[in-house]
């Protein structure tokens, strides 16, 4: 460890003295960083994305008023991610060179799955997301900030994007023709959900916005649901949203930036388990929102491939990428999961009009 991350770690209070910090997890947006100390003492230390996150005190007063909401109702504590302050009382620490630093409590006992590897774990991961979803149903969604304004409103994304071709800074554009007109060929469709919500139609939630399940914290012995962490993108939104990208990610038979699309498919099963803990864990649904469920996860894969594409075309400046290309490839398995819904569509209304 430097000096300075030594000197950084110290404004945190940690229990014992630290003796290591190495990168963990697989994020993309922020770094992460396990943390120990002499007394066996686990935590994670996250250095935040200002470049994704411009706001940061309003990041972390969201985070502070959901975490604080939802343990007043928990009964055990290892079911709510916990915020470890900074000795001076503060949520997060500025560091000198502007960098902004976070620490949260890190669950024992418990494992983070990076895919579900059964029904079952899905369903759990479903539970999580569920619950969060009810316990904060009661929560003023307006009062929260919006981080990233219109972070899932599908049609500005669309605009976005048209925005990109239009500037196509590293002219790139003409060799994603096809990703383009796909695309473009459901952009009606796309905007559904959000037109349906300007109509008053579907109800303003506390929404998670990054339900991805190695975002579940799950117990390591009963493999049940503990508590959702990465609570960044917390905001106002749609339900459905959660439970789309939920679906996109851990229901795909593929990894995101799997090359051979022959291996992406939505996988029933997992999107029937998943479904089902949803709607368990998640009472206060509404009739449409229940009835959204197959669109939502087809208009989150496709917003998300075009954010992919996007951000391809402009030089994979926001998505941190291992390889170049590695955008094509993660917007290609979205599409190709977009299309597999297609033809699933009957399948999946079925099985959705048993589980309601
Ligand atoms: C980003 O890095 P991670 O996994 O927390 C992104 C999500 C995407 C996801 C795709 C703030 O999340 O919207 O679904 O990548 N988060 C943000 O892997 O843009
Ligand atoms: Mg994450």
């Amino acid at each position: 460890m430097t000096d300075s991350l030594c000197t950084l770690l110290s404004r945190f209070t940690v229990e014992g003295t630290v003796i290591s910090c190495e990168p963990y997890g697989e994020g993309h947006i922020n770094q992460t960083y396990l943390v120990l100390t002499d007394c066996g003492k686990r935590y994670i230390l996250q250095q935040m994305n200002r470049h994704v996150f411009q706001n940061i005190d309003q990041l972390m007063a969201n985070i502070q008023a959901v975490t604080a909401f939802l343990a007043n109702k928990a009964e055990d504590p290892r079911t709510v991610m916990g915020l470890i302050t900074t000795v001076d009382g503060q949520a997060y620490c500025e560091w000198e060179d502007g960098t902004c630093w976070r620490m949260i409590s890190f669950v024992e006992d418990a494992i983070c799955l990076q895919r579900p590897e059964s029904p079952e774990d899905f369903y759990q991961c479903a539970v999580a997301f569920g619950r969060f979803a009810q316990m904060l149903n009661d929560f003023p969604a307006d009062s929260l900030y919006e981080v990233i304004p219109d972070f899932h409103n599908t049609p500005n994304r669309i605009r976005l994007f048209r925005e990109m071709l239009s500037a196509d800074p590293l002219g790139r554009a003409s060799q994603v023709q096809a990703e383009i007109d796909f695309v473009l060929a459901r952009e009606e469709e796309a905007g559904t959900l959000m037109n349906l919500l300007g109509q008053g139609k579907l109800p303003l939630r506390v929404t998670h916005n990054d339900t991805k399940i190695n975002n579940v914290m799950l117990d390591a012995k009963t493999r049940t649901a503990l508590c959702v962490v990465d609570l960044d993108t917390v905001m106002p939104g749609l339900s459905l949203f959660d439970y789309g990208d939920a679906v996109r990610g851990g229901a795909s038979t593929g990894a995101e930036d799997e090359k051979d699309l022959t291996k992406v498919a939505l996988d029933l099963a997992m999107y029937e388990s998943f479904t089902k803990g949803y709607l368990e864990a998640c009472p206060d649904l509404t009739d449409l929102e229940r009835e959204l469920m197959p669109l939502s996860i087809k208009t989150i894969a496709l917003e998300l491939g075009m954010r992919f594409l996007t951000d391809y075309l402009d030089g994979d400046r926001y998505f941190a990428v291992h390889y170049d290309g590695q955008n094509l490839d993660r917007c290609r398995t979205q599409f190709k999961l977009v299309q597999d819904i297609e033809e699933k569509w009957e399948q999946m209304q079925s099985i959705l009009g048993k589980l309601n």
